[in-house]
């Protein structure tokens, strides 16, 4: 075939080379064994982006054997030579930004203000910060001599596509450990730029793997016996698959899985603040978020005034074109997404809450949904249960800080929460009871490499970030 591999390290950008890219595996560009391939297109117009070497069990067996070679010298570099690499991917990441933002932007869909202001920041300071601690990790409080765990099978999604791969690259391969892993199909794109950075660093071969294609390829993974440990972010139903998978063997696995966050807005809350979170907090990233503030709980007092004031603010939201730095509501990642969403909203109308959006022109290709509100909504509605995955709020009402942390924590999820009064002490009465590994408040959807992040109950286990990062990828 006339498969052009991904640029060669000298070369300045994957979008404007060749229409065709390999798996990365053992430091090359390579086809998959049984010649697959599979086409990524790009959500806000539907044109096909680029031609994408499709792993099977094949591949993924040559990887991990490649990644099992490479651990051996990894794991023995001290922690100081591990951390130059680390660095030194940060540090490109930071130079080649642009082109991954809008790489990234083109592939998945999200406006370039988010991928430019939030994603590729956030990902090189996820280097940085594990970089920092690789030399380090003696220091950890995990006791002398903690050992990296061997092969790392990640699984990531397509909401944060360069974001999740660095939650899941940068603390692995800190604490000695190699890696393969597998994107999400509708958005493999910056995963295989990354691995061009990769070799652009001079990272020695097979110490990271990238192999994208289906989920098929995400569960051969999870299974093969010499990957010690398994870290996926993505649906709760995969989550539990990979969980039963794993329950067998001697693998480690972390999980972060689906949410269903409550933004709980006290009386004595400053108003206008409290709507830049909530709209943040819904609406980041068209609401793709597994952290997103998709339940809005306002005290009964301030409603009107509350939603008076949102619908104002959502009026003012531009939808479209998502390369346009101007844009805040960019396309929904892929057409089965929209589809969720969409019967979603409308089982909510069906069952008699009240919709509403702000008037807006949706572009005729592409895949899109505007930004919408539901009101009337009781906790019994499927809108008010399931995580919708899109730009849809559900509004609900409290009398007293007991009744919102009642429903706040009426949710088989477990994953974040925000918090917006004036009164301090409130916060800390309320935050304590609520069943949330990330709590937000008078603000929302911050994130820091330095904070844990992670799930109770059916959002998963484990901790990416932090110091806490570490331990998933250590035998202590
Ligand atoms: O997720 P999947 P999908 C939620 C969100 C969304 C729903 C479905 O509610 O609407 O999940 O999204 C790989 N073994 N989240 O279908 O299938 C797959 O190829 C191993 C929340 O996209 O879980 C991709 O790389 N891997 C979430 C990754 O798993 C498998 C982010 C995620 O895809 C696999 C995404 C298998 N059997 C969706 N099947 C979050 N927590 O942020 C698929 N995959």
């Amino acid at each position: 075939s006339a498969f052009a591999y991904a640029p060669a390290p000298e070369s300045r950008s994957i979008v404007d080379i060749a229409p065709s890219y390999g798996l990365f595996i053992d430091g090359e560009f390579v086809e998959a064994a049984d010649g697959k391939v599979f086409k990524t297109v790009s959500p806000s117009t539907e044109e096909v982006l680029a031609e994408i070497a499709q792993a099977g069990e094949a591949d993924v067996d040559r990887a991990v054997k490649a990644a099992r070679k490479a651990f051996e010298k990894w794991s023995a570099l001290p922690g100081s030579e591990r951390a130059k690499y680390l660095f030194r991917i940060a540090r490109i990441i930071q130079e080649r930004s642009r082109e991954l933002a809008v790489l990234e932007t083109l592939d998945n869909g999200k406006p370039i203000k988010e991928t430019r202001d939030a994603d590729l920041p956030l990902v090189a300071a996820h280097f940085f910060y594990y970089a920092g601690w690789a030399d380090k990790l003696d220091h950890a409080g995990f006791g002398s001599n903690p050992r990296p765990l061997g092969v790392a099978g990640q699984v990531i999604p397509w909401n944060f596509p360069l974001l999740m791969l660095a939650w899941k690259i940068a603390p692995a391969l800190a604490t000695g450990n190699t890696v393969v892993l597998k994107p999400a199909e509708t958005t493999p794109l910056s995963a295989l730029f990354f691995a061009d950075i990769c070799r652009q660093a001079g990272l020695p071969k097979g110490v990271v793997n990238i192999l994208p294609g289906y989920g098929d390829a995400g569960a051969a993974v999870v299974a093969h016996p010499d990957v010690n440990k398994v870290a996926f972010t993505g649906s709760t139903a995969v989550g539990k698959e990979i969980a039963r998978t794993v329950a067998g063997t001697r693998k480690k696995v972390t999980l972060e899985l689906g949410g269903k966050g409550a933004n709980i807005v006290f009386d004595d809350a400053p108003i206008d603040q409290a709507v830049e979170g909530i709209v943040n907090g819904i609406f980041f990233n068209q609401g793709q978020v597994c952290c997103a503030g998709s339940r809005l709980l306002v005290q009964e007092s301030v409603q009107d005034e509350l939603l008076d004031s949102l619908k104002r603010r959502l009026s003012t939201l531009r939808l479209g074109d998502p390369l346009d730095k101007n844009t805040d509501i960019g396309a929904i990642n892929s057409e089965e997404q929209l589809t969720r969403i969409t019967s979603l909203v409308e089982q909510g109308e069906a069952e008699g809450a009240e919709r509403w959006s702000p008037a807006c022109e949706i572009p005729e290709s592409g895949y899109w949904f505007a930004p919408t509100l539901f009101t009337n909504v009781t906790q019994a509605h499927r809108i008010a249960r399931d995580e919708i995955f899109g730009p849809v709020l559900s509004v609900l009402t409290f009398r007293t800080p007991d009744e919102a942390v009642a429903k706040a924590n009426n949710t088989p999820y477990g994953l974040s929460a925000g918090i917006w009064t004036e009164k301090g002490s409130r916060i800390l009465a309320v935050a304590n009871k609520l069943r949330a590994g990330v709590i937000w408040s008078n603000t929302f959807n911050k994130f820091d490499p330095t904070s844990p992040f992670g799930g109770y109950k059916e959002s998963g286990f484990g901790r990416e970030g932090g110091r806490h990062g570490l331990e998933a990828y250590l035998d202590v």
